[in-house]
């Protein structure tokens, strides 16, 4: 990449002796990319953008060719300062000086979104047959150039070239996620959307948006404003760690939501950049905000208001009939809102004791003909299933929805260990894999002592990279539930935008290789070379990310 450096006065006729004196051995070094690439081919000479470059799309049948032709201009224009007009063109293969785009027929070159890209002196060619996979090619396309290009203003750069090259390329696994809870700590949209960008330059697409907790309800729910009116604002937070004795609190009131208008507009933004959102609405635990809004879902008398610790709470849901049907409200408006297939319940970490004490609870159970807590759990899961299931979705879960039996439909999100994914993949249900030991980013990345305060553990970036979704004791045909995994971000003690971008940021890029590249391809040593020209991309797109030490 060092090719880059140094050019910054030469006058034009250099430009040109420069450009044709390329090593003509092929061993110009390998780009920089991430995720690796399935097969990277490198080729003599260089492909420059200027002015007159143009970016051309066509067999435009299902506008994917289009707009992702839009989005490349839009991704190249602010850093270089040039035009680059879309046009639409039935002769792209034969375009001089541009950079096309097109969707071919033939589905069986490209494996699930995959692409070719092909990079000449005359110009450079992304093919896929899905849009998907023409915006994979394109976030390669953009790590080809110069790291500046990432940047979102006018870059002082004279020259902007990529070198020539053939790629081919596709994912490893379909939900390649990063997860986002905004319950503890609310982050304005403009965030999520710059969040967005980041998650989907690194060919994820999934964020799983982890919207109502304890500590805040942060989605407008027109049926109920109290979610929102109520439950978006706590009176004050925890100050330091949980664990610090005695417990101080900041007196500061705190909150926020977002409304419907704003998260359409989220979720279209994301949807642009081949990124679904997964709603995350928490039951029948982690739901005390709502609880203070709404007395009546809880199981007790005792007035609770907004929670404003961390941790465990026993304050659950009842499992009442119209507290069913007050939930099933709540996600048919998120349902109208995100049009993904997956709709999340959480259904982690639900204390018992409250329905142990509850007669109510009690009672229906015995109606039901249930033996424990556990099967009750499971039963009120199990609605939720039918319910998601009967409009057409499906339902993912934490975990514990394991436990007194699981629903028919669900998906399993593995957060303790795999052992929870594992049984799910045996019995033939869909997995993602969210084990906290590799994909918590919560979590410390260093043993310094400087490290901003978290909430404890420790994974470094090796112990990320180093982490296999598909466990060995599945068979292949066990392994096909695997989906895929996802990194986590609890944001109990990340408060800012700027922190969540340190705690995130590079671990999430080694989180992209492990769910896109082939396992055979990973190599440490190679990542870290190459992330040391990622960062600048980083850098470039204003990334707070963690620095890191060779
Ligand atoms: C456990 S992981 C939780 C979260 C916490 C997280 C902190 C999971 C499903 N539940 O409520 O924020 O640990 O690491």
């Amino acid at each position: 990449m060092k090719r880059y450096i140094g050019f910054k006065s030469v006058n034009l006729v250099l430009r040109m002796c420069l450009v044709i004196s390329v090593p003509a051995n092929g061993a110009t070094m390998p780009p920089a990319l991430i995720p690796l690439p399935q097969s990277v081919v490198m080729k003599d000479g260089t492909f420059t953008l200027d002015k007159d470059t143009r970016i051309i799309y066509y067999r435009d049948g299902t506008g994917g060719a289009r707009e992702t032709a839009e989005l490349a201009a839009q991704t190249l224009r602010p850093a270089t300062g040039y035009p680059l007009p879309v046009v639409s063109s039935r002769a792209a293969d034969d375009a001089d000086n541009a950079i096309t785009f097109g969707l071919v027929r033939d589905g069986k070159i490209f494996k699930s979104d995959g692409y070719a890209l092909r990079v000449s002196s005359r110009g450079a060619a992304v093919r896929a047959s899905t849009s998907a996979g023409l915006f994979y090619g394109l976030q390669t396309l953009r790590q080809l150039l110069p790291p500046e290009i990432f940047s979102g203003k006018k870059v002082n750069r004279p020259i902007w070239r990529m070198p020539c090259v053939d790629i081919f390329d596709y994912p490893r696994f379909t939900w390649r996620g990063m997860h986002l809870d905004v319950g503890r700590h609310f982050m304005p949209p403009e965030f999520i959307k710059k969040y967005i960008d980041i998650i989907a330059m690194h060919k994820m697409n999934s964020v799983h948006w982890h919207l109502t907790e304890d500590q805040g309800w942060r989605i407008e729910i027109k049926k109920y404003p109290k979610l929102t009116q109520i439950g978006a604002w706590r009176d004050q937070t925890l100050v330091g760690h949980k664990k610090d004795r005695p417990a101080k609190f900041d007196g500061t009131r705190y909150g926020g939501f977002y409304t419907q208008s704003e998260i359409r507009e989220i979720v279209e933004y994301a949807r642009r950049r081949h990124v679904n959102i997964v709603p995350e609405i928490e039951m029948p635990g982690h739901c005390q905000a709502a609880i203070a809004a709404y007395p009546e879902l809880g199981n007790t008398d005792k007035h609770l208001s907004v929670y404003t610790t961390w941790g465990v709470n026993p304050n659950v849901f009842n499992v009442d009939e119209t507290t069913i049907r007050f939930l099933q409200n709540v996600l048919t408006e998120v349902m109208d809102l995100f049009p993904g297939k997956f709709i999340h319940i959480g259904g982690d970490e639900v204390p018992k004791t409250q329905w142990k004490n509850s007669p109510r609870a009690q009672a229906r159970m015995k109606e039901l003909g249930l033996h424990n807590e556990s099967e009750l759990q499971s039963y009120f899961i199990g609605r939720m299933d039918k319910f998601l299931t009967s409009k057409g979705r499906r339902l993912v879960g934490w975990d514990e929805i394991l436990e007194g039996g699981l629903a028919p439909g669900a998906t399993v999100m593995s957060w303790r260990g795999e052992k929870g994914g594992i049984a799910a993949a045996k019995s033939g249900h869909d997995v993602v894999m969210a084990p906290s030991s590799y994909t918590y980013f919560d979590h410390y990345q260093s043993k310094d002592p400087d490290e901003p305060l978290a909430i404890g553990g420790f994974l470094p970036l090796e112990k990320v990279y180093s982490y296999e979704p598909v466990p060995a004791v599945l068979t292949e045909q066990e392994a096909t539930h695997v989906l895929g995994a996802q990194g986590q971000l609890w944001t109990e003690y990340i408060k800012t935008p700027d922190q969540l971008e340190y705690m995130a940021f590079p671990r999430a890029c080694a989180l992209a290789e492990v769910v896109w590249t082939s396992p055979n391809k990973k190599e440490w040593h190679g990542f870290l070379d190459r992330l040391e020209t990622h960062l600048k991309r980083l850098d470039a797109m204003d990334v707070n990310y963690r620095k890191v030490a060779k």
